[in-house]
């Protein structure tokens, strides 16, 4: 599957923690758009498609949540738990996302705008195109 756990390295010193993500150094694409997932209610489950040719990165900055991941021939599920823990998303894969906990901030850091098109929003459809690869 094209999902990969990485960890970032946490620069600390006595006043606290910092990450760093660069474009093309942490992120192996040009960081186009970000955006972030806050204030999610209990119970809630998001995401339900996939993306043609998006890259992402999602990071839970606080808190966290889970991912549920399935390409054409896997089922995976990934907790995201701490902010050096990142998910790098390429390809076709179908994401649902839920736990969050109260706190959660998802961070998303894209390699293009924003573009309906390349979502895919329909699981059939999405079942289609992976069977056919
Ligand atoms: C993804 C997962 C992890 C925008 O206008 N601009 C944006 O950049 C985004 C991401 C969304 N929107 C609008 C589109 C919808 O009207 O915000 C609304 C909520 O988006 P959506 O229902 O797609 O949100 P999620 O949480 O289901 O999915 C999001 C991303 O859309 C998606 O690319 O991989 O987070």
């Amino acid at each position: 599957m094209n999902a990969e756990l990485i960890e970032f390295k946490v620069i600390g010193d006595a006043r606290g923690s910092l990450i760093a993500v660069e474009a093309m150094q942490q992120v192996p694409f040009d960081i186009k758009r970000v955006y972030y997932i806050f204030d999610t209610q209990e119970g809630v489950r998001r995401g339900f498609h996939a993306h043609i040719e998006l890259q992402q990165v999602a990071i839970c900055v606080r808190g966290s949540c889970r991912f549920k991941l399935e390409d054409g021939s896997e089922v995976r599920e990934v907790l995201l738990d701490a902010p050096n823990k990142c998910l790098l998303l390429k390809g076709l894969i179908w994401r649902e996302m839920f736990d969050f906990s109260d706190d959660c901030v998802l961070l998303v850091l894209a390699s293009e705008h924003y573009d309906e098109a390349d979502y895919i929003r329909d699981y059939d459809r999405f079942k289609e195109l992976t069977n056919a690869v």
